[in-house]
């Protein structure tokens, strides 16, 4: 495809804007990133997000795409060049969504709740764990979720890999360790490790600043 007009409306400190810069970078995507200022949106974001007005919004030849699980679909079926985020066997397809829905719906509702309670809820705590422990035999061996290389699971579980551990730092009770879950931390090694998730993340001193300043990851 040429002559591709691609943009995306998103913040460097959002965990689903960068689910969407990794899958674009996967494929080998020219885009246009626009950074926006979630205290004062703009009326590009307001029109091309108008349900949610949420980031990340991924323009594509004048078409608005939101929600990032649905964008990073999008992407997959459209550029059909690279390697492919969501495996191509309908079983397997379906339960590399269930995991990704599992984390939006469970694990980042109760990572907002541990932010809220800050720390302190043991309900809040304890279903986190619960949760994390389910990644973790889901993972099992494997390197990545999704086998040798990564996939929608992987990409959907960024704030696995490092807004988990930022959020537990600043709000000052650890429940993420090595030693609790040895099989995600090898994992998130391995991701942190691959040339496109490093260069796409922000730094988690970064994070911290900022979540210092506006109270939220
Ligand atoms: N389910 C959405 C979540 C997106 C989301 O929560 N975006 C946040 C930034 S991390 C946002 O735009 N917040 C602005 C607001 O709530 O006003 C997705 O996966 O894209």
């Amino acid at each position: 495809m040429t002559n591709q007009e691609v943009k995306l409306f998103g913040v460097w400190e959002s965990p689903f804007s960068k689910r969407v810069e990794i899958a674009l970078k996967i494929k080998g995507v020219e885009y246009e990133n626009v950074e926006e200022d979630l205290s004062n949106k703009s009326p590009q974001l307001l029109k091309y997000n108008p349900v949610h007005q949420k980031v990340p919004v991924l323009l594509h030849n004048g078409k608005p795409i939101v929600e990032s699980l649905l964008i990073l679909e999008y992407i997959d079926e459209t550029w059909k060049s690279g390697p492919s985020i969501l495996p191509s066997d309908p079983y397997e397809r379906a339960t590399s969504r269930f995991w990704a829905n599992l984390l939006d719906d469970k694990l980042i509702p109760a990572a907002m709740k541990f932010i809220k309670s800050k720390g302190k809820e043991q309900e809040v705590i304890d279903e986190i764990c619960e949760l994390l422990s389910k990644l973790e035999n889901e993972l099992g061996d494997k390197k990545f979720f999704a086998g040798e290389s990564i996939g929608l699971v992987d990409i959907a579980a960024n704030i696995v890999a490092l807004w988990l551990d930022v959020i537990q730092e600043a709000v000052g009770t650890k429940i993420f360790t090595k030693e609790a879950y040895p099989k995600l931390f090898k994992w998130i090694d391995e991701y942190m490790n691959c040339s496109v998730i490093k260069e796409t993340l922000p730094l988690k001193a970064d994070l911290l600043v900022h979540f210092a300043q506006s109270g939220h990851a």
